[in-house]
């Protein structure tokens, strides 16, 4: 089999996603996500310029040397742009390897697991009154675990809620955290981490109150605390029993978590803007996280993610892959098997895409009474559906950004 197209195909239905699509000599097409949420276009052009023109006449089923030859043959290592790129045709070929073989990609991995992924949703207000609704809301969609994100007095806009949303084009549909805004420049929100090492732990204390202690509960800090900030929280937040504390630091810095850790037994989540394992090298040896949060889109496809999924479980880490609506149907789908298969699968994140698309990109998922299953359909169960993608060209969105009072910017 031989490697005769390769496109990339940028849609906005609801947001942007690019999508690499490989099709071989053979007839059979495979998909891969490549979105980097706000940086969409460089991918494009990594993709399009210095990728396409080296897969045409390659041989599909050679998905490790593809990999190796990407990666060590460009020189220059690591990093979102190239990682997403690369995820993207690792993905099509397994995608690819897959439908050859008549099979869901998660029998190739080994098979499966478990019988279905636990998924957790994102729950928010700018009061408890707010939050609790939400909460409630997300009971009724079948959720079985929460990340709760919160106001905080004083603060106008903040990471994570959903009432801050004025997406256009999507009116009226609540995107509980689809942080990207259509626009030229990114919006910027305020932020002070005083107020919030105060509020947060009132507000756990009162969800615990209303939903009592068995509610698996997530939050995210969005790599805004100093190590000492984060121990402080992580301890504060112990009575509430959390799931994961997320990204408490920004953690290019892998140290700066001993320090939490020798203050906390709060279990720790990092990892949603690495890229390769050498970004969790001392936190996965040392034992100071609890959860890996990469993509299979941001962290170099199936492939690599498996190998620093393999080595966190030697060390009792396990799997929480990040799924923002910035992860596409494909990403998702590709999540989705992996978690099947490996042994130390902890917990998935899902946010629904919006309805426009699910009809850009059709999907074999299911989703049942909390649980994720990526189907049964060869290779791994998405289809594009070109004509659909072709009605929503790229518009420019930005992630936000915030500054503290006196004007400095500070972490988002
Ligand atoms: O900020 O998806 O856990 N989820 C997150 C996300 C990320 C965005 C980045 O593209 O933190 O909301
Ligand atoms: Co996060």
């Amino acid at each position: 089999m031989k490697i005769v197209a390769a496109d990339v195909i940028v849609t906005s239905p609801n947001r942007n996603f690019v999508t690499l699509k490989i099709t071989t000599d053979e007839g059979i097409t495979g998909l891969g996500d490549a979105t980097l949420n706000g940086r969409e276009l460089s991918v494009v052009a990594y993709l399009r310029e210095h990728v396409v023109p080296l897969l045409i006449g390659a041989d599909p089923h050679r998905i490790e040397d593809m990999w190796q030859f990407l990666y060590r043959g460009a020189y220059w290592r690591r990093g979102p742009v190239t990682m997403a790129a690369i995820a993207a045709v690792d993905v099509a070929l397994w995608d690819i390897k897959a439908k050859a073989a008549g099979m869901p990609l998660y029998q190739l991995l080994g098979g499966a697991s478990r019988t279905g992924l636990l998924a957790y949703g994102h729950a928010s207000g700018k009061t408890n009154e707010e939050l609790f609704d939400s909460i409630r809301s997300h009971q009724e969609q079948g959720y079985r675990a929460i990340r709760v994100q919160t106001g905080v007095p004083g603060l106008k806009s903040i990471y994570g809620i959903a009432s801050n949303a004025t997406l256009e084009g999507n009116e009226g549909v609540r995107y509980d955290h689809e942080p990207a805004q259509r626009g030229a420049r990114p919006a910027q929100e305020d932020w002070d981490t005083r107020a919030y090492l105060r509020h947060v732990p009132t507000v756990f204390e009162a969800v615990r109150n209303e939903f009592g202690p068995e509610l698996p509960l997530l939050h995210d800090a969005h790599h805004r605390m100093t190590p000492i900030q984060a121990a402080k929280l992580g301890k504060s937040l112990e009575p509430y029993d959390l799931f994961w504390l997320e990204d408490c630091t920004p953690a290019e810095n892998q140290e700066a978590l001993r320090l939490v850790r020798q203050h906390t037994t709060t279990p720790l989540a990092i990892g949603e803007i690495f890229n390769t394992v050498w970004d969790y090298q001392q936190l996965i040896r040392e034992q100071l996280i609890d959860y890996v949060r990469s993509a299979v889109t941001h962290t170099g496809g199936i492939t690599h993610l498996k190998k620093v999924l393999e080595y966190a479980a030697q060390y009792q880490i396990k799997s929480g892959m990040h799924g923002p609506t910035d992860i596409s149907p494909v990403g998702m789908a590709a999540a989705m098997h992996l978690g099947l298969a490996i042994h130390n699968f902890g917990i998935q994140e899902y946010m629904q895409h919006g309805e426009r698309t699910n009809e850009v990109f059709q999907q074999s998922f299911t989703w049942t009474d909390g649980y994720l299953h990526p189907g049964d359909q060869p290779g791994i169960g998405v289809e594009l559906d070109v004509d659909e993608a072709g009605k929503y060209p790229y518009e420019q969105a930005y992630l936000p950004y915030n500054r503290l009072a006196d004007g400095t910017v500070h972490d988002w």
